[in-house]
């Protein structure tokens, strides 16, 4: 890199500490961000919710109370901040130390940064982390993306077009830390589910394809709807699974290498699918509904099976195909789209943009 390095000031997702499972998908996304321009000798700070832990990255720790999370709460949810709200401080935190950095980095899917970024005087990039879900946040992230171009980014091109807005944006994708992904070349006869337990990731389906099959399901996330999961065990008692509750990264690969496939069975436009890349950097395929984001990862027939959306006979059909796809194929994909330094290229060139106006 032959540019002045950045100084950058990551501003986290306000509904749980970093390193809790509560924050899903984009807790890893802030790590692996992190780590890929810290790589490329940029400065990056963490400002995040107490209690918060990032690996070895030192973080701002800000107190307050979580932000409720944003999905299934209905289109018309009206703007919500608890009395000492977290993200509120994060973000005044931000405003009084904004003139250090070069660019303020938002991973909150809430209404308040965005509504704040033209108060800054520091650049604001906003890393929208879901697809539409609220009008309130559709018509502030639209508004930021006429008045700023290209300073919101998306993970997929699918996730983007939920906002149904004109404005220009920034397509990233998502990356991973590689080495700590260890190829698995022979399977055992198990599959993988992962992700929040929560009814918007629809592991109901996943389970019942086990119970057809036969195949034995290991289970790995964050219980965060507790009735949905209970209605699960209590209408599938017979089917094979095992939950294995939420892992750290080395401890997930190890399990999640040896499994024969992925199951992803979101109900909803999903974003990305951090998971999807996770298990192709093990070697492991991914089966997964047509839907949102896995529909933009998975390589139909070579690195996986892409599913009618909420076919169950669709997945078992893709399960008994499993043994067709080349698990070399699924790691070399991981490592040729998603590897950090994939990222880092993507990310920085977005930030360099967004510098230097
Ligand atoms: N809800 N209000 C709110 N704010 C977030 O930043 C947020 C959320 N729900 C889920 C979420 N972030 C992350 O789990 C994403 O990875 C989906």
């Amino acid at each position: 890199m032959t540019e002045k390095p950045l100084k950058l000031l990551f501003m986290s997702t306000p509904v749980a500490p970093l390193g809790s499972g509560f924050g899903g998908g984009v807790e890893l996304t802030l790590l692996n961000i992190t780590k890929a321009l810290q790589d490329r000798s940029h400065e990056v700070e963490v400002v995040a919710p107490l209690g918060s832990e990032l690996d070895s990255i030192s973080i701002v720790e800000i107190p307050g109370e979580w932000q409720p999370i944003a999905q299934n709460q209905g289109r018309n949810l009206p703007i919500i901040l608890p009395e000492n709200s977290v993200l509120a401080n994060i973000w005044e935190y931000g405003r009084s130390v904004q003139h250090q950095y070069d660019a303020i980095v938002n991973f909150a899917y809430d209404w308040l940064p965005f509504y704040l970024t033209p108060f800054f005087q520091t650049p604001i990039a906003h890393w929208v982390s879901m697809g539409s879900l609220t009008s309130a946040l559709d018509r502030v992230i639209c508004e930021v993306m006429n008045r700023y171009p290209g300073t919101v980014g998306f993970y997929t091109h699918t996730q983007a077009a939920t906002f149904n807005c004109e404005g220009s944006y920034a397509c990233l994708g998502s990356g991973l830390q590689m080495s700590r992904y260890q190829f698995c070349p022979q399977p055992e006869d198990k599959l993988a589910w992962m992700g929040r337990i929560s009814p918007e990731k629809g592991l109901e389906d996943a389970v019942e394809a086990a119970q057809k099959t036969g195949i034995s399901l290991e289970i790995f996330g964050k219980i965060q709807d507790e009735n949905y999961w209970q209605n699960i065990l209590e209408s599938y008692p017979d089917a094979p699974i095992n939950y294995i509750g939420f892992l750290d990264t080395d401890r997930l690969q190890e399990r999640l290498r040896h499994c024969r496939g992925l199951l992803m069975t979101h109900r909803w436009v999903e974003a990305f699918g951090n998971v999807a890349i996770e298990a192709l950097a093990c070697g492991v395929p991914v089966i997964a509904y047509r839907r949102g984001g896995p529909a933009e990862i998975v390589c139909n027939g070579e690195t996986g099976w892409l599913v009618e959306p909420d076919s169950v006979e669709g997945l078992v059909e893709a399960i008994a195909n499993l043994d067709q796809i080349d698990r070399e194929n699924c790691r070399q994909q991981a490592e040729m789209e998603y590897s950090l330094e994939a990222l880092g290229d993507r990310v920085e060139w977005w930030l360099l943009q967004i510098r230097d106006g």
